[in-house]
């Protein structure tokens, strides 16, 4: 389609913008609310990218819908339908955004039919821009990006997250999983941006990532990422890559994507 070009100038440029503000405020002091409990975390800056990417967005194609973090935090519903349909987290690392660790992008990506066309990640404070478009490869600030293509568990690198809740079963199943996977792996990074640790994956700085309990905003935009830079992006069962089923695992390899998969107990979260 003619209009994703479009779409991916007009978004390239929104994102810029938007990731100003991010930049000029990651280290100042910031209001902070509470979503679901102590450490899901608000600011207006939130608020704000969210609302300069719609408002940007719906000027120019009034009828593409829209998913965002801070959106459906106020209660609106969770639809991917077969409408172009933007998938927003506009501060994804919120908590990194808090504290002035500059591991914070804005993430976002279209999806037509339910597949992704065009994915985004942007972190301003380090200046990477990661972007993929269906068909046209991954890229990092305009230079092509490819995984790892790591196929052995004992030399993987794995991202992880204990994520933005405190709920007891998550917390259980995470340490038994690092129980499982930490004597079987090179090492495990952590950035707090469920997004950037995607993009890891996409550009060969890291082999693995998964985690329990994201939602379709953390992931809409590396899931395009990650395959356009060779990479596989599926269910940490093995299946496909359900967008709300709030589970993914992202590898180097199909070969390592599913040893991980072999070895992981399992969480099913309620849905998006
Ligand atoms: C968060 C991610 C974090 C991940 C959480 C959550 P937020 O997004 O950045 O890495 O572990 O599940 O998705 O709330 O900062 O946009």
């Amino acid at each position: 389609m003619a209009e994703y070009n479009e779409c991916y100038e007009l978004v390239i440029g929104l994102v810029k913008e938007a990731g100003v503000l991010i930049k000029d405020r990651i280290f100042t002091q910031k209001d902070v609310e509470q979503k679901s409990c102590d450490i899901d975390l608000v600011t207006l800056t939130d608020q704000e990218v969210e609302k300069l990417l719609i408002d940007g967005i719906s000027s120019k194609f009034p009828d593409h819908r829209f998913i965002g973090e801070e959106a459906t935090a106020s209660g609106t519903k969770v639809e991917l339908t077969d409408s172009p349909t933007w998938i927003i987290d506009p501060v994804d690392g919120t908590m990194n955004f808090v504290h002035g660790f500059p591991h914070s992008s804005i993430s976002i990506a279209l999806y037509d039919k339910k597949i992704a066309q065009i994915g985004i990640v942007y972190n301003p404070v380090l200046e990477q821009l990661f972007t993929a478009r269906k068909g046209l490869g991954a890229f990092l600030n305009g230079n092509p990006i490819h995984v790892s293509n790591q196929k052995e568990l004992g030399k993987a690198l794995l991202m992880v997250e204990w994520g933005t809740s405190r709920d007891p079963e998550k917390m259980k199943v995470f340490m038994e999983n690092m129980t499982i996977l930490n004597p079987l792996i090179h090492g495990t990074r952590t950035l707090g941006s469920a997004a950037l640790n995607m993009c890891m994956v996409a550009s060969g700085g890291a082999d693995i990532n998964f985690e329990f309990g994201i939602h379709a905003w953390d992931i809409a935009a590396g899931n395009i990422i990650v395959r356009e830079a060779g990479g596989v992006c599926i269910d940490p069962s093995g299946g496909p890559l359900d967008l709300m089923s709030r589970r993914v695992l992202c590898a180097s390899t199909s070969e390592l994507a599913e040893k991980v998969a072999n070895l992981l107990i399992q969480l099913h979260p309620e849905r998006d």
